[in-house]
């Protein structure tokens, strides 16, 4: 489709050079429909997948032109497919691609309506081309949406952590992922988990640290974290009349690293006030701060059953007040809540749990679908637009406005982004990034022809996106 649109939209056989960019577009406020969470910012972050996997290097062949043409007569019945100009591709440039892709760094946490990359063609010859990579690159509408939504989330446990412990200790491991069978594919475990882990470092989809360790890189072995964890499988298997003997058994086999064991089999309630409280008890008080027991329910309202497990919880091991007034449960023991998690329902849970004087400190929460798969690319309205053409020689600055859609009006000409002097970030169109008055282009060539020519590591990308002092300040107002 990209391909059909640019063919018959510009005036080809004169365009010397199409230029094109990506923005997550920003919302206009509109008073009937206030979203709880505004995504006024959004993080870049999966460019470098998407270049190192599918665009660098030699990615034309004889043998791909030919089964492209092929597959495009039939699909079309016609011939519409470009074999002049991919066979072009490939006798001169050795089946690179002569484009030019200029982005802002990794990680970089942008407010909604700027450029975040562009892109454009090298070649006069191959003007085409820009459009032809659309539909792979706006794909990372994805990475971007679950790094932006996770970080969301981030913020939301920064806040109650503050106000209910007074530090951000363990923040890291606040929110753990929990999605990988709820993804739709492998490649969506992948990149999906390593976008949370831009913000997080407790993960249970695997599949996340090997594209981070293969296309990013870090210091650390390991990006992402995890510890021993009992599913229902193996509490079950021992008969309903043997669950005190299933959790004995798993919290004797790992004495000495925290256990997460899920509570909920039969009847949550009963597991904490009777087994976990009384049966098995001085097994759990003997164990370390460093090994505590997880109770892991999984099941009924999330926020109802965090408080009423919390409280069957206190009164069998009395917690002790923290120093703003909040109750903490001994160290060897937590809470891991990781069922119906979402953006939400999170918030509605630390702050009942805020309400009723529970700390949030010694609670951890697990989400699946909600954190890596029930999100579409209209959340952040990505888009990728033409917005500057070459024709026969002169630069011409296109945009579309549509009448029906004044949101959806692109912008023009050559872009650029910047920083004033305040802080903020600008986009700067029709080619103005020259003046003086606003300093450096932010945006960076990251590919040139084939070749990928800057790269970040992801503990670039993890800095990159912290929260910010400012963004602490404004949440503890
Ligand atoms: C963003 O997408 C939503 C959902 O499609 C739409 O209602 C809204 O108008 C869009 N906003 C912008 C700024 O494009
Ligand atoms: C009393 C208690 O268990 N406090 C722990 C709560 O969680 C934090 C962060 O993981 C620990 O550092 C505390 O020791």
């Amino acid at each position: 489709m990209a391909m059909l649109t640019c063919l018959i939209s510009l005036p080809f056989a004169l365009s010397l050079k199409v230029y094109s960019y990506f923005e997550c577009r920003e919302k206009r406020t509109d008073p009937t429909k206030s979203r709880k969470v505004k995504y006024d910012k959004t993080v870049f972050y999966g460019l470098q997948y998407i270049l190192n996997k599918y665009l660098k290097g030699k990615v034309v062949t004889p043998e791909k032109i030919q089964e492209a043409k092929e597959v495009y007569r039939e699909h079309f019945q016609d011939d519409v497919f470009n074999e002049k100009g991919w066979t072009y591709i490939l006798e001169k440039y050795d089946g690179h691609l002569p484009i030019e892709i200029k982005a802002v760094p990794e990680g970089s946490v942008i407010p909604r309506g700027n450029v975040l990359f562009t892109v454009e063609s090298t070649d006069p010859e191959c003007y085409w081309l820009t459009n032809w990579v659309e539909t792979i690159l706006v794909q990372i509408w994805y990475p971007i949406t679950v790094a932006t939504n996770s970080r969301e989330q981030k913020k939301i446990l920064a806040k109650y952590l503050q106000e209910t412990s007074g530090n951000l200790e363990g923040l890291a491991y606040k929110l753990h992922d929990f999605g990988y069978r709820g993804v739709s594919s492998q490649e969506t475990a992948g990149i999906g988990a390593s976008a949370h882990l831009v913000n997080f470092k407790g993960t249970d989809t695997v599949a996340g640290i090997g594209v981070i360790k293969k296309y990013y890189g870090t210091k650390d072995p390991v990006p992402g974290f995890s510890v021993p964890a009992a599913e229902h499988s193996t509490i079950t298997a021992w008969g309903k009349d043997h669950e005190k003997d299933a959790f004995e058994h798993i919290i004797k086999q790992f004495p000495n690293v925290p256990v997460s064991i899920v509570s909920d089999s039969y009847d949550i309630y009963n597991a904490c006030e009777k087994i976990w409280g009384e049966d098995l008890r001085s097994l759990i008080v003997a164990r370390s701060a460093d090994a505590p027991l997880v109770i892991r329910p999984d099941s009924g309202n999330p926020l109802d059953t965090v408080l009423k497990v919390l409280e069957i919880l206190g009164k069998k091991f009395p917690p002790v007040e923290n120093s703003k007034g909040y109750k903490v449960l001994p160290p060897y023991i937590r809470v891991i809540q990781g069922d119906g998690v979402d953006i939400n329902t999170l918030q509605e849970i630390v702050e009942g749990m805020k309400q009723h004087k529970w700390s949030i400190e010694n609670i951890s929460f697990g989400s699946g679908g909600a954190l890596l798969q029930k999100l579409t690319r209209d959340l952040l309205n990505c888009s990728f637009k033409c917005s500057y053409v070459v024709t026969n020689g002169l630069g011409v600055n296109v945009f579309k406005d549509p009448v029906a859609d004044p949101n959806k009006r692109s912008k023009k000409g050559r872009l650029s982004l910047h920083r004033t002097q305040s802080g903020d970030f600008v986009t700067l169109e029709e080619g103005k990034g020259d003046l003086e008055q606003y300093g450096v282009d932010l945006l960076h060539t990251v590919f040139l022809n084939g070749k990928i020519v800057k790269t970040y590591t992801f503990d670039e990308v993890r800095d990159n996106a912290q929260l910010k002092e400012s963004e602490l300040n404004v949440l503890l107002d």
